[in-house]
């Protein structure tokens, strides 16, 4: 499917290697790769057998590593791209429609708009989910035409230079309450994982999480990383929080928009543009949309995801339904501990 990204100029920088240059550049990914996996400590797994400790996080040890090695040594950042940063179900989904929505705005109508009929991961792709790809046809993120909206769950202590450095790229990260992000994580990731691994039960999942053994964890770490990032150059990185934009979703999104340079007019808020895009990128429209129920979302080697499983109860404190009140003190005083000295809170 072909992958919707705004329409202006492409960058005058150029980050287009001749065929020979990509296979070498995968060739030396793989090697470091090959050579580094053997060395990586190692934890049980949520969608595949097990996790990998790099850099101070556990990754999935095949397909999320060798993406995550080959941003780090190859890509090339565009000073226009705009990336969406997340710890996994925290918010992805949901940001990566309502940016594309602002960004495009003026592009497209809400009666016949894309996101209709096109999900929004392929509206708004994973950095790295395709950027392994042997055949590299379907994403050419090379060719993207500027401003590219890429989203990752890369630490941000694991990204590269590149991409922390004074330029002007843009991050948006989006956290949540990580009594949901626990829940949504493990019915998620239950739904994905081979038949062939017994599910994991949610005493489990927990145990696991608590100990900061999740995909891309620990949570605490990772929030941390971009909210100290936050607060040393706001102009760049814009924190928000899954249950702030519940609440406040018209705000937010009309912060969002001036965040990336695309404010809302005085008349485009009278014509009632805001509530148009807050209202096509809700939970209730999007997830009863015909492409979100029935179409696969495919990543890297093959993997496919159901697009429903991207939508799911969408709501703040489901938790409630899941986790016993000695899970709920537990966590809740991890947090506590871990964020004590950041000044950022979280609802309990
Ligand atoms: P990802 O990391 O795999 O991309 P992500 O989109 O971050 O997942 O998180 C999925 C969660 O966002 C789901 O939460 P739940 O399991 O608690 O229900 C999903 O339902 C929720 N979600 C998806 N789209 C929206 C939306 N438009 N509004 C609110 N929540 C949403």
């Amino acid at each position: 499917m072909a992958t919707f990204q705004p329409s202006l100029e492409c960058d005058n920088i150029s980050n287009i290697h001749s065929e020979q240059t990509d296979s070498d550049l995968i060739q030396k990914a793989d090697e470091r790769y090959r050579e580094t996996l053997p060395n990586l400590p190692k934890g049980k797994g949520w969608m595949t057998q097990h996790l990998v400790q790099y850099q101070g996080f556990w990754v999935n040890p095949d397909a999320a590593l060798k993406n995550l090695m080959w941003i780090q040594d190859h890509f090339k950042p565009r000073p226009t791209d705009i990336f969406l940063a997340s710890f996994p179900k925290s918010g992805t989904t949901w940001l990566k429609a309502l940016i594309f929505a602002i960004v495009n705005r003026t592009r497209y109508g809400f009666a016949d708009h894309p996101l209709l009929t096109t999900g929004p991961h392929d509206c708004f792709p994973f950095l790295y989910a395709h950027l392994y790809e042997k055949d590299r046809s379907r994403f050419d993120l090379d060719g993207f035409p500027s401003p590219r909206l890429l989203s990752s769950h890369i630490p941000y202590a694991s990204l590269p230079n590149s991409m922390t450095d004074n330029q002007s790229y843009r991050f948006i990260y989006i956290c949540r309450d990580p009594k949901d992000v626990l829940v949504s994580t493990w019915l998620f990731m239950n739904k994905l994982r081979p038949k062939e691994l017994a599910p994991l039960s949610l005493e489990e999942a927990f145990e696991l999480f608590c100990q900061g053994i999740s995909p891309y964890g620990p949570f605490w770490d990772h929030v941390l990383g971009y909210w100290r990032a936050s607060l040393e150059t706001p102009e760049k990185i814009l924190f928000l929080k899954y249950e702030e934009l519940k609440e406040e979703p018209f705000v937010i999104v009309k912060s969002l928009g001036e965040f990336l340079g695309y404010p809302f007019s005085l008349e485009e808020e009278s014509k009632g543009v805001v509530e148009e895009i807050v209202k096509l990128c809700s939970f209730e429209n999007l997830s009863n949309l015909e492409v979100n129920r029935t179409s696969v979302q495919k990543f890297s080697k093959g993997a496919t995801v159901d697009n429903r499983h991207f939508f799911r109860e969408g709501k703040v404190g489901d938790w409630k339904n899941y986790l016993t009140a000695e899970m709920v003190e537990r966590l809740d005083e991890i947090t506590y501990h871990n964020l004590l000295a950041s000044g950022l809170l979280f609802p309990s």
